[in-house]
């Protein structure tokens, strides 16, 4: 497997990764960069743990993350306004998903709001949580988990007919250091075109990859359970849903399953 010592230490000079901390264990590292976050550290610390107790998806669900994976979280601190967790989600999984493209040369689709897929099937899942104070906005932790040298044995049982790994798609060992380099710097070009305003030019990127738009799903937003089909991914990362029989709704957080692949 992935034996390469010290694959994390990247040089370079670099905004995201300037700071790296390397743990051999975690609970999650978007815990760990959240503390280290309050405690005032600077924009662009990355943190990566070789495995993580109790990593995370969304609303409270369990990440597994066993050794050989890449499990990171990025501190970000946005300076301007409208830039949202959604928007940053996108500009993450596009980053992963050309990463993945230029390193092992298979294309990845991606499915709102914040997978990854290979054949359908879930490699990859972003976290990106943001933390207000007062009005504003402090900073973001933007969690990134891929099934890197995991073989699909090693995830849990439940996972393995919705879930795959690069390792076991590839059939071979994933160079985990140029992996992380290139999804750290994409991440910096697409996060600076985020601030810099060009979330469109992101939102295209993630166009060519989606796997959603046009098709007919069942959607579950905090609005409830609803069959339609996707229409689009707006200018703020929301979907764009007809429900069937009725009218166009826009959901900013939620869940899709594809019902017609
Ligand atoms: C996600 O949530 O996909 C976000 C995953 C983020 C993980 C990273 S790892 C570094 C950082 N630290 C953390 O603690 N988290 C972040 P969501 O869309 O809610 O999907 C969660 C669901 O994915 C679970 O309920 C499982 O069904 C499935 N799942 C869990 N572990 C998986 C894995 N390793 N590979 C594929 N699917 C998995």
């Amino acid at each position: 497997m992935d034996s390469e010592d010290g694959w994390w230490r990247l040089g370079g000079n670099r905004l995201i990764g300037k700071r790296i901390i390397h743990l051999e264990e975690a609970t999650s590292t978007n815990d760990v960069a959240k503390e280290l976050a309050r405690r005032g550290a600077e924009e662009g610390l990355v943190v990566i743990a070789e495995t993580q107790s109790r990593g995370r998806g969304r609303l409270g669900s369990a990440w597994a993350s066993p050794r050989g994976g890449i499990w990171l979280s990025v501190l970000l601190r946005p300076k301007v306004a409208p830039i949202n967790a959604a928007c940053i989600t996108i500009a993450a999984a596009v980053s992963v998903a050309e990463a993945v493209e230029e390193v092992l040369g298979v294309k990845p689709q991606v499915k709102w709001p914040n997978d990854l897929l290979i054949d359908g099937r879930k490699f990859c899942g972003i976290l990106a949580e943001s933390s207000i104070r007062g009005e504003r906005l402090d900073f973001v932790v933007l969690g990134i988990g891929v099934n890197a040298n995991v073989k699909l044995e090693e995830l849990p049982e439940e996972l393995r007919d919705s879930a795959t790994t690069l390792y076991s798609a590839l059939g071979r060992p994933i160079p985990r250091r140029r992996l992380l380099d290139a999804i750290l710097r994409r991440l910096e070009l697409h996060y600076s075109a985020l601030l810099q305003g060009r979330f469109p030019e992101v939102l295209e990127r993630w166009k060519a990859l989606d796997i959603t738009i046009g098709r007919r799903v069942v959607a579950e937003g905090p609005g409830g359970r609803m069959a339609g089909k996707v229409l689009d991914v707006d200018g703020d990362g929301s979907l764009i849903v007809q429900v069937d029989g009725g009218s166009v709704v826009r959901l900013r957080a939620g869940e899709v399953h594809i019902l017609e692949m």
